[in-house]
């Protein structure tokens, strides 16, 4: 028999489905996509042979640039820092970065990305513009940038290009350390077309695009930007309580609210953080359709605030997870610290599942569902979808004699990333015994592109 080198078979002792686990699964893959999924079946000759798989998480939200200067705004300050004189610093970081610095960041943050279990990532991008403000001779030079990220790590993109015309409610002028993310409507129509160019040779790519925020652009804006894509639309919002005090004195609405009775939000939307919210607000969100896009370690750093996640979740809420700034590059940790934060305020333990449920499992369940939405992808293992997935370290001490769901707990509560074994995009192995395999020349390039920036 003649062995098609772009098909391959595996065999599973346990899987995580969309419909829950299986035991003795065989998986087939050819050109990437799984096209047979066969549970309860002993392994046949040919069948790579492997212990439980995961499907891989979708990251929904990251600034990959943002990773260069992880650990870099952790020094108190002569006033109160705050997210506001985080930006300040992370705007300072902006002003240097060339396409080929970016790309040489974003390719060492997608590889963390696929060690610890994500396999597509949701890149808001709004690093457009050269150093002086211009546009590039080619406008989608850093875009580029990230898509040769993308390629080069093998992890699947939603490439999500961003619209940022003003520096506050009302339409207030950009400021200077925003110049490198100006377009009015016209030059990101521009854009779009020849992201669209771009995005076509890289599998399982998707445009979406992304109004940054309610600060950054104006009504008019927001409701023409909706329909210039048919992809996701993301936006930050509410993630401070004083853009919630400045959307209130702008329009007499909170800025959650403002969306939801403003704009045709559905299934389409993913909002980013929505940490600031009423009862009212998130029941009407959880019902909207759209995705609660949230950043836990993010939201953590930046000293955010807390999103409501028990009554979002009891209304029937769709959430997916994001590393956002990249301060720390970990799956489990998202999930953890989405539980933790609940468990600190509440005094109380096992808060985010039903009764009875695996609290591991229901998040990791969640979190593929949502993110794949938010993402524009195929949620989980099923035929038709990209074989993205990973698998654990069955020797992991943590993991000993688990199964199902409890797998799940200790992975995300015990063992954390160390017990990710390894990770396969399209069928192909990047990930090895927890390391990626072109870790090695992308970490290094990465220190020097550092080395040169930090000088
Ligand atoms: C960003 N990050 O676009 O990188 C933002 C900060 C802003 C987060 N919100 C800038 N986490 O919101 O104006
Ligand atoms: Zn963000």
């Amino acid at each position: 028999m003649t062995i098609d080198p772009r098909s391959n078979s595996f065999h599973f002792a346990s899987a995580l489905l969309p419909d829950g686990w299986v035991e003795n699964v065989q998986i087939v893959v050819a050109d990437g996509t799984i096209t047979s999924i066969d549970p309860g079946i002993p392994p046949q000759s040919g069948d790579e042979r492997l212990g439980v798989a995961l499907p891989g998480l979708p990251n929904l939200h990251s600034h990959a640039f943002q990773r260069g200067m992880a650990g870099l705004a952790e020094r108190r300050g002569a006033s109160d820092d705050s997210f506001w004189t985080w930006r300040e610093t992370m705007y300072r970081f902006v002003d240097r970065l060339t396409p080929d610095h970016l790309q040489a960041i974003a390719a060492l943050a997608y590889v963390e990305m696929l060690e610890s279990g994500f396999t597509r990532v949701g890149e808001f991008h709004y690093l457009h513009h050269d150093r002086d403000g211009r546009a590039f001779a080619d406008p989608v030079a850093m875009s580029a940038a990230i898509v040769a990220a993308a390629q080069e790590s093998g992890i699947a993109l939603t490439h999500l290009p961003v619209f940022y015309a003003h520096a506050g409610f009302g339409g207030i002028a950009p400021g200077e350390g925003q110049r490198r993310f100006i377009h009015d409507l016209d030059s990101f129509g521009g854009l779009l077309e020849r992201l669209r160019t771009l995005l076509a040779p890289l599998p399982d790519a998707v445009l979406g695009i992304a109004p940054h925020s309610l600060r950054a652009v104006t009504p008019e804006q927001l409701g023409r930007l909706a329909t210039m894509a048919d992809g996701p639309v993301h936006i930050h919002v509410a993630e401070q309580v004083r853009e919630v005090d400045d959307c209130i004195a702008w329009s007499g609405q909170r800025p959650v609210e403002w969306l939801l009775a403003n704009m045709p939000i559905d299934r389409r939307w993913c909002f980013v953080h929505a940490t600031h919210m009423t009862g009212t607000e998130t029941q009407a969100l959880a019902t909207s359709g759209a995705v609660a896009g949230l950043c836990p370690i993010t939201e953590a750093n930046l000293g955010d605030g807390l999103f409501p996640a028990p009554a979002f979740l009891a209304a029937g809420g769709l959430f997916g997870i994001g590393s956002d700034s990249n301060i720390l590059i970990d799956a489990t940790e998202e999930l953890r610290l989405l539980e933790y934060g609940q468990r600190l305020v509440a005094r109380g333990r096992n808060i985010l599942a039903p009764t009875g449920g695996s609290i591991g499992g229901t998040l990791y369940r969640d979190a593929v569902r949502g993110g794949a939405q938010a993402l524009g992808a195929p949620a989980g293992l099923t035929v038709g979808a990209p074989a993205d997935f990973l698998t654990l370290d069955d020797t992991h001490p943590s993991l000993t004699r688990r199964k199902g769901d409890a797998l799940l707990d200790s992975h995300v509560f015990a063992a954390g990333r160390s017990s990710v074994d390894s990770l396969w995009r399209r069928g192909r192995r990047l990930v090895e015994k927890g390391r990626h395999i072109h870790r090695d020349f992308i970490a290094a390039r990465y220190r020097d592109v550092l080395t040169d920036l930090l000088a």
